[in-house]
C-alpha cells in the first residue's frame, strides 16, 4: 500500500483530473453556445479523457488497497471568450497538470514508491501530448486569426477527432 502521503496525493490528482473534466465540459457549453460544434465535439473527447485519466488512478489505488476519498469539483467560468482565447486557456490548465504530475513523481521517488513511479511514467508522456496538441490548435487559430471562415474550416477539423 502506498504511503499516508502518497494516498493524499494520489486523491488530490484524481480531484484535479475530474475538475480538468469538468472544466472542458464547461468550454464545450460554451462553444456550443457560440455555435461551433467542432471545437465543442473536440473538448467533450477532452471532457471522458480526463475523466478516464481519474479512472485509472481511481483503479490503480483499488489495486494497491488504497482508500479513495473524492474532494470537490469546483464551479468553473461559464465563457472562455474566443477559441484562441479558450485553447490559450486549456494549455494553461495543462501546464497546470503537468506540474502537478511532476510534483506528485517527485513524491512517488522521495517515498521509493516504485509501483506509483512506473504508473506516473504514462502520465508524464500523456502531459507531452496534452501540452502539445494545445499548442498546436493555438498555432492554427493564431492562424486563421480574423478569417471567419477558416475558423470555421478548423472548427470542421476539430470535429473530427475520435475518441481514445
Ligand atoms: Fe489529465 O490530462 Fe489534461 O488535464
Amino acid at each position: 500500500m502506498p504511503s499516508d502521503k502518497m494516498v493524499k496525493a494520489l486523491n488530490d490528482q484524481i480531484e484535479l483530473e475530474l475538475n480538468s473534466a469538468y472544466l472542458y465540459l464547461a468550454m464545450a457549453a460554451d462553444c456550443e453556445a457560440q455555435n461551433l460544434p467542432g471545437i465543442a465535439h473536440w473538448l467533450k473527447v477532452q471532457f471522458k479523457e480526463e475523466q478516464s485519466h481519474a479512472l485509472k488512478l481511481f483503479d490503480y489505488m483499488a489495486d494497491r488497497n488504497a482508500r479513495v476519498t473524492l474532494g470537490p469539483i469546483e464551479k468553473p467560468k461559464a465563457e472562455f471568450g474566443t477559441p484562441l482565447n479558450l485553447f490559450k486557456a486549456v494549455l494553461a490548465h495543462e501546464q497546470k497538470v503537468t506540474a502537478a504530475i511532476n510534483k506528485l513523481y517527485e513524491l512517488a521517488v522521495a517515498e521509493k514508491d516504485y509501483p506509483t513511479q512506473i504508473l506516473l511514467h504514462w502520465y508524464i508522456n500523456e502531459q507531452v501530448e496534452e501540452e502539445k496538441t494545445a499548442e498546436e490548435i493555438i498555432r492554427r487559430l493564431e492562424a486563421v486569426a480574423d478569417k471567419a471562415h477558416l475558423l470555421l474550416m478548423v472548427d470542421h477539423k476539430l470535429g473530427e477527432r475520435e475518441a481514445g
